[in-house]
């Protein structure tokens, strides 16, 4: 995609926001090789060609008519990439890549796109009491449904290839660690209050499923210090943990079987049984202190090996607690690959864990649902509420690629349990 064509002068700090996210999903499309963008990289997921044209789609479906009365422009288009949300179990989509426009015509619905939703945007801010009541949120929405795919966009690139992908220019090779961090230690949580979600009336913009504002009392507990790492890992690797019956319930179990998972995807092991990790843009020797990368399937038996747990949704929150505004840490697009567990000791909670915001989510055992009070946006009914159904389980504090505006203690991802390809690890809890 190119240049941003608008003729409009930024003058407003959402709309700028919205500007500076088109950058980091263009800044994504340009890693890809022109021969790759039909391609479809995780077999769940659309066609790279789809994300192309669904953030545009998604900005218009949302903003032209509701909140400006514009008229389509390009109604087949604003349909045919409307929704782009992975099939629960199983159902793969079967489409080739000639059900699809030429790159070229995408880009061009995209540029008038922004055009009109620019002039448009620039307008309302300047009269925000005419306008849309729920512009404000409306326009968050956008930027963070935009951010979002910045970084589910790096995970299915991430399975693209190495030779269809090219860094863009300043990133440096993460091949430099080769160190442990200490046996993980745990520190212990006192029982009281875990303080989920958050009031409408604080005023803070939110998704539909951080609101109200749940107090769940929780036992004292214990939790890793740090998030597990791939050297920890590989012990359970080691140990046989993927071909034991008793660590694995039944659905993760068959899928292990039937998919012949034997490591996390990202790893791979030569003759000699040396480990590789594959990074963004290259292979490396595993290094033994970043946090490994799993499905839940896979941590909920490591944690069962151990001895061990995934934390709650509230035991996760309550072992968070004390955490400062903005703590240094990997997240907000800083890097491209993981740290190591123990590299941001002031990413530090009131009861001294570390590394919950950023270098990876985290997964917990709670499924993910909605917090008493909830309540759809009117203008996106579906963005929790259809994933409320048993099959999705909550993770929590962000990674490399997650945006700065989504480390908000509040904010919950989720995922399907056998879904390996987000960046996301775990911690473990002891009661
Ligand atoms: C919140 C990351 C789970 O990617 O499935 C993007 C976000 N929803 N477009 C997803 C989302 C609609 C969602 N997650």
């Amino acid at each position: 995609m190119g240049a941003p064509a608008t003729a409009i002068r930024i003058r407003h700090d959402l709309h700028s926001r919205l500007v500076n996210a088109r950058a980091r999903t263009d800044e994504l499309f340009r890693v890809i090789r022109e021969e790759a963008i039909y391609d479809r990289p995780i077999p769940e997921r659309h066609r790279i060609i789809f994300y192309v044209g669904h953030i545009e789609a998604f900005d218009w479906n949302l903003l032209a008519q509701r909140a400006f009365g514009l008229r389509p422009i390009q109604r087949t288009f604003d349909q045919l990439f409307a929704f782009g949300i992975d099939p629960v179990d199983g159902g793969l989509p079967s489409d080739a890549p000639a059900d699809w426009p030429e790159r070229a015509e995408v880009e061009r619905y995209n540029r008038r796109i922004r055009d009109e939703l620019d002039h448009a945007i620039e307008h309302a801010l300047e009269r925000p009491a005419e306008g849309h009541p729920q512009l404000i949120p409306m326009l968050e929405v956008a930027i963070e449904h935009r951010l979002m795919h910045a970084e589910t966009l790096a995970y299915m690139l991430h399975q693209l290839p190495l030779e269809m992908k090219a860094a863009p220019p300043g990133v440096t090779s993460a091949a430099q660690y080769a160190r442990n961090v200490e046996a993980s230690p745990m520190v212990r949580v006192s029982a009281g209050v875990a303080v989920l979600g958050m009031k409408k009336e604080d005023g803070r913009f939110g998704w539909d499923n951080e609101f109200g504002e749940q107090r769940v009392q929780v036992e004292a507990f214990e939790i890793d210090r740090y998030m597990v790492t791939n050297a920890q890992f590989r012990e359970f690797i080691d140990a046989g943990g993927y071909r034991n019956r008793a660590y694995w319930n039944d659905k993760d179990w068959a899928w292990k079987e039937a998919e012949g998972v034997a490591h996390p995807v990202t790893w791979s092991q030569n003759a000699d049984g040396q480990w590789t990790l594959r990074t963004m843009f290259e292979d490396i020797a595993l290094p033994p202190d970043w946090p490994v990368y799993v499905s839940h399937a896979e941590a909920s038996a490591y944690a069962r090996w151990a001895g061990k747990a995934l934390p709650t949704e509230a035991q996760w929150q309550r072992a968070a607690q004390g955490v400062p505004n903005a703590p240094s840490g990997n997240y907000d697009f800083r890097s491209w690959d993981p740290q190591a567990v123990d590299a941001s000791p002031d990413n530090v909670s009131a009861f001294g864990v570390e590394g919950q915001f950023g270098n990876g989510w985290e997964w917990t055992s709670s499924l993910f649902d909605a917090l008493p009070g909830f309540e759809a946006f009117p203008f996106y009914l579906g963005y929790s509420a259809n994933f409320y159904d048993g099959q999705h389980y909550v993770l929590k504090g962000g990674s490399a690629r997650t945006a700065q505006c989504m480390m908000r203690p509040t904010f919950r991802n989720w995922f399907q349990p056998r879904y390996q390809h987000v960046y996301a690890g775990f911690r473990c809890v002891r009661v």
